[in-house]
């Protein structure tokens, strides 16, 4: 069951796979053609892209969590709205997502399963707490801002099903990034404890941003795999610095500080140098123990239950509708 395929990351069994249509597939591949459903593909790739994608659904639905709890207190009509929308998008793009997983042949509850479990991933950053409204500015510009780095090379990604469904979601991601960057612009524009606010929330936000990139290309299991089959086209720490090259001018214009003292512009490279990474916090928040873990898979759960009932009367209607059906027919 490719469910199972949390940890995907095996040369062995690649290696195993008929060589004929593994160089087939490659070439494919290399062509720049889309990989879609009904091809054949090996069963490595399909337990990258289920991983993958999954964890990516999870990520966008329990992305919605540290947002709403900013949404009975946006300051004005204006600003619940904006946010409101957004988290809306967030749970439009879970469901894409879960539907672009469906199909490489796992179902959607096996899916829900692993996350309600604690089995599954997803984004060490929503383990994160959102403690005042320039959260929401900082999400929005920095969370989304790396969401967008890393998911436009995704638009191109080898896969059809899950390459197309970035289309719309970058779009959508663009508008975040804008809203949440307008955030920080209004409150950099304020009083000084409107700076101070967003001041606070880059401090507490940039790591946890950057990290979302991934551990260093060194220590990536998936990488090299995922490179080779164009479901990744750019490394951890290559989209890790494209974020850091665009978003550092940012800041500066907004007038705030990057939170890293070691960070510096290398002349020679052109390129903004950031320093150690808490990796070790990283590790942590991904074993199950962020600030934030417990209660984004508490609430989820309870989510789960209090929805029950609808899927129920979905189903039941459903049910009806088809047996009415069959029996006009
Ligand atoms: N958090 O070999 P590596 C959003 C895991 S949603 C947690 O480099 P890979 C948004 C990784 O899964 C943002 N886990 O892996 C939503 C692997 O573990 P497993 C989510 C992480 O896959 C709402 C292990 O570490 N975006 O934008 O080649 C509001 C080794 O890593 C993280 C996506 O999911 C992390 N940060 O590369 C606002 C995009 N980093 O599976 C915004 C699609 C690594 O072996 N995903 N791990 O147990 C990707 O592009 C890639 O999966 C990653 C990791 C770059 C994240």
């Amino acid at each position: 069951m490719y469910a199972q395929g949390l940890n995907s990351t095996d040369p062995a069994a690649v290696e195993a796979e008929d060589p004929d249509r593994l160089a087939a597939f490659q070439a494919r591949i290399d062509a720049e053609e889309k990989i879609e459903p009904n091809d054949w593909m090996p069963a490595q790739y399909r337990r990258t892209l289920v991983r993958q994608i999954s964890q990516h659904a999870h990520s966008e639905v329990i992305g919605m969590q540290p947002e709403g709890n900013w949404v009975t207190r946006a300051p004005t009509l204006a600003r619940k709205a904006q946010l409101l929308a957004k988290i809306q998008d967030e749970a439009g793009h879970g469901l894409y997502l879960y539907s672009a997983a469906e199909t490489l042949g796992v179902t959607r509850e096996a899916l829900y399963d692993q996350l309600l479990s604690g089995r599954a991933k997803y984004s060490s950053i929503f383990n994160y707490p959102t403690l005042n409204y320039a959260d929401m500015g900082a999400i929005g510009w920095l969370v989304d801002g790396a969401a967008i780095m890393n998911q436009i090379p995704l638009c191109r990604c080898s896969y059809g099903p899950y390459a197309r469904a970035m289309i719309l979601v970058c779009k959508e991601e663009s508008f975040h990034q804008r809203q949440g960057y307008a955030i920080m612009v209004a409150m950099c524009r304020g009083s000084a404890e409107q700076r101070a606010m967003a001041q606070d929330a880059l401090n507490r936000f940039w790591q946890p941003s950057i990290m979302m990139f991934g551990p260093h290309d060194s220590n990536s299991t998936h990488s090299e795999l995922s490179m080779k089959w164009k479901i990744k086209r750019f490394t951890n720490d290559g989209l890790r610095r494209k974020f850091i090259d665009a978003t550092v001018p940012q800041a500066h214009s907004l007038g705030l500080t990057i939170p890293d003292p070691d960070l510096r512009f290398n002349e020679a490279t052109g390129h903004w140098e950031h320093g150690a990474i808490d990796w070790d916090e990283f590790a942590r928040v991904l074993g199950g123990d962020g600030p934030c873990n417990r209660q984004r898979l508490k609430h989820r759960r309870a989510a789960e239950a209090e929805g029950a009932w609808v899927r129920e009367a979905a189903a039941a209607y459903a049910a009806k509708r088809r047996g009415a059906n069959e029996r006009a027919a």
